[in-house]
């Protein structure tokens, strides 16, 4: 076992910011400590949360880290900012939002922003997730901002993603988005409070009747996080969806379908870390010009990477 992966099992919290940065700076230790990470096995409820910014998911959160250490549970709470490169703004928000947590041994809240890693933000996330399950927690939150692809690539590990809607923002149209649709569990009109919840909460039944299945209908929560209403529903509905992926063959199937793509995006990666490493050696790469066909120049580079081994 790799000695932070020791010290995380101590429940030694230090090793476990240790652990995360090391995947955030794409380490070369990351694969083996990944490795050893996995081999402890999935115990926690993995939830993602996305949404437009401003929908009310860290304050949805907050309620949730609330409602499940009532029932007993340890939470993990991970931000990504795909927009800043220092942890700004959006995390002050989430501090503020969530901050009468801090002194909770039974919660962890990190974020992440995009450093150098290789496999970019939603690998180094996907990562950080697994590492909080080692650790121990019970419950790992994901929140992320808008649903750009690294978002919806990061919503493929979690079990459960509840997308946030509000009424009369219309975002509502992000879901008519490529992706959406596939990485929606539950939907959640949050702001329920406001004007035109009725004619969103139409809207996104006729969406997720075209998309039903026998097993499955997504569901639509109602919640109002400044009253702290609908939070014991949105918990039941994570649950459910939770209990249908663990308990039925096409939950299984669907969870098989993305450890596979999991897998070929690991190997893309490693393999996209080879030929970074090769053309770096060579010192006669053939002069790129504004003029130059980039198709056969990729031809001449892939050729020569393939000759040469590919390193190994
Ligand atoms: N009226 C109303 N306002 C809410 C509700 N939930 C959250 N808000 C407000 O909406 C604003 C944004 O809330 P956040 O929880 O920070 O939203 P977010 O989606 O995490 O925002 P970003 O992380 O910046 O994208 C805050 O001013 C909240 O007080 C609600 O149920 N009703
Ligand atoms: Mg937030």
């Amino acid at each position: 076992m790799h000695e932070l992966v020791e010290r995380m099992r101590k429940k030694d919290i230090r090793a476990l910011a240790r652990a995360i940065t090391m995947v955030e700076n794409d380490h070369p230790e990351k694969l083996p400590l990944l490795s050893d990470v996995f081999s402890l096995g999935k115990h926690a409820i993995y939830v993602g949360l996305t949404g437009s910014p401003g929908a009310g998911k860290s304050s949805l959160v907050n309620q949730l880290i609330t409602h499940t250490r009532k029932e007993g549970m340890t939470v993990a709470v991970i931000a990504v900012d795909p927009t800043s490169p220092f942890s700004g703004g959006a995390l002050l928000g989430d501090r503020i939002r969530m901050n009468q947590h801090f002194t909770d041994d039974g919660v962890f809240i990190r974020s992440m922003a995009t450093r150098g890693s290789l496999g970019g933000l939603s690998r180094a996330t996907k990562d950080a997730i697994r590492i909080c399950d080692a650790y121990g927690f019970d419950v790992i939150i994901v929140e992320t901002v808008g649903v750009g692809q690294s978002e919806l690539d990061i919503m493929k590990v979690v079990d459960t993603t509840a997308v946030v809607l509000t009424p009369n923002s219309g975002d509502v149209l992000q879901i008519f988005k490529a992706g959406i649709m596939e990485i929606a569990n539950l939907f959640v009109i949050n702001k329920a409070d406001l004007q035109g919840v009725e004619k969103l909460k139409a809207l996104l039944r006729e969406l997720v009747m075209m998309s039903a299945t026998e097993e499955h209908i997504i569901p639509i929560v109602k919640t109002i996080t400044t009253e702290k209403k609908g939070i014991d529903e949105l918990w039941e509905k994570i649950k459910e969806h939770h209990d249908y992926l663990y308990r039925t063959r096409s939950g299984e199937r669907r969870r098989r379908e993305q450890l596979e793509l999991e897998v070929y995006e690991l190997i893309r990666e490693e393999i996209w870390r080879d030929v970074i490493a090769f053309l770096k050696e060579k010192d006669d790469l053939p002069l790129i010009e504004a003029s130059s066909d980039p198709y056969r120049l990729a031809i001449k580079l892939l050729a020569e990477w393939k000759k040469e081994g590919g390193n190994s």
